[in-house]
C-alpha cells in the first residue's frame, strides 16, 4: 500500500531527531492517519503532538499520545501531513478533509513540513482537485460570487462545519498557473478565512509513494 510506506518513510525519517520534550506538528487525512497510528510504538520517544483537526486529536489519544495547544508549543520541528495535490515545487492543494485553516497555521509553525502522499497526488498543474476555500458562514454567497469572478465554479460542500465553525466552498474548473499569486488572491477576499493553497508555504520534503518505491522529493 503506497500510503503506508509513505508513513513508514516519514516515520524513519523524523526517528533520529525525536527527543523526550519534543513535540510534533500532526496534519489529517487517511496517509496522516497511517502515520498517527505508526507514532503509536514511539510514544515514549517524544513528548506529544499538536493536531490539525479533532479528528487527528482524537486519533493521537486513543494511542496514548498527549496532545498539545499550539498556543502553549510555539514552533514545532516537523509538520507531517498529507495533501490533495503537489507540485514540482512543492505547492499543495489541501482541504480535501476539511482541515485547511488548521493544517495551514500548524505548518507555518514548523521547521520542516514533510509532505506524505502517494504517486496519484503528484501534478504539474494544480487544479484538476477542486480547489478548498474556508469562508464564514454569512459570507459564503459574496465569496462564490468573487469566485466566480476569478473563473472558478464555486460549489458550497453541504453539510460540513470546519472545526472552526466554518463553511467551505470547492472551487471547480480552476486550473491555477500561478499558485503563489492566487493564494494571495485569493486571502484577500473578505469572508475567506483560509484558502487550500499551500505555496507561500510549501511543503519543505516530499515522500512520494511510487510503484518503484517512496521518492524523497524536495522543491
Ligand atoms: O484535507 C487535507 O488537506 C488532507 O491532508 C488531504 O489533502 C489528504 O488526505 P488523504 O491523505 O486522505 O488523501
Amino acid at each position: 500500500q503506497l500510503k503506508d510506506a509513505v508513513a513508514a518513510a516519514a516515520i524513519a525519517e523524523v526517528r533520529p531527531q525525536l527527543h523526550r520534550d519534543t513535540v510534533l506538528g500532526i496534519g489529517t487525512g487517511s496517509t496522516a492517519n497511517l502515520f498517527i497510528d505508526r507514532l503509536a510504538e514511539l510514544r515514549h520517544d517524544f513528548a506529544g503532538a499538536v493536531a490539525s483537526s479533532e479528528a487527528s486529536a482524537e486519533r493521537l489519544r486513543g494511542h496514548g499520545i498527549e496532545v498539545f495547544e499550539l498556543n502553549s508549543v510555539g514552533t514545532v520541528p516537523f509538520y507531517i501531513d498529507g495533501a490533495d495535490e503537489v507540485n514540482a515545487h512543492l505547492h499543495m492543494i489541501k482541504g480535501g478533509g476539511a482541515a485547511l485553516t488548521r493544517e495551514k497555521v500548524v505548518a507555518a509553525c514548523a521547521e520542516t513540513f514533510i509532505c506524505i502522499a502517494d504517486a496519484s497526488k503528484r501534478v504539474e498543474r494544480l487544479g484538476a482537485f477542486p480547489l478548498p476555500v474556508e469562508v464564514i458562514p454569512m459570507a459564503r454567497s459574496y465569496v462564490a460570487r468573487e469566485l466566480v469572478k476569478l473563473g472558478a465554479d464555486p460549489v458550497y460542500r453541504e453539510g460540513v462545519v470546519t472545526d472552526n465553525g466554518n463553511q467551505i466552498i470547492d472551487c471547480y474548473d480552476f486550473m491555477i498557473d500561478d499558485p503563489l499569486a492566487m493564494e494571495v488572491r485569493l486571502n484577500a477576499i473578505v469572508g475567506v478565512v483560509t484558502n487550500g493553497l499551500f505555496a507561500a508555504r510549501g511543503a519543505d520534503v516530499l515522500l512520494l509513494g511510487t510503484a518503484q518505491g517512496v521518492e524523497r522529493l524536495t522543491p
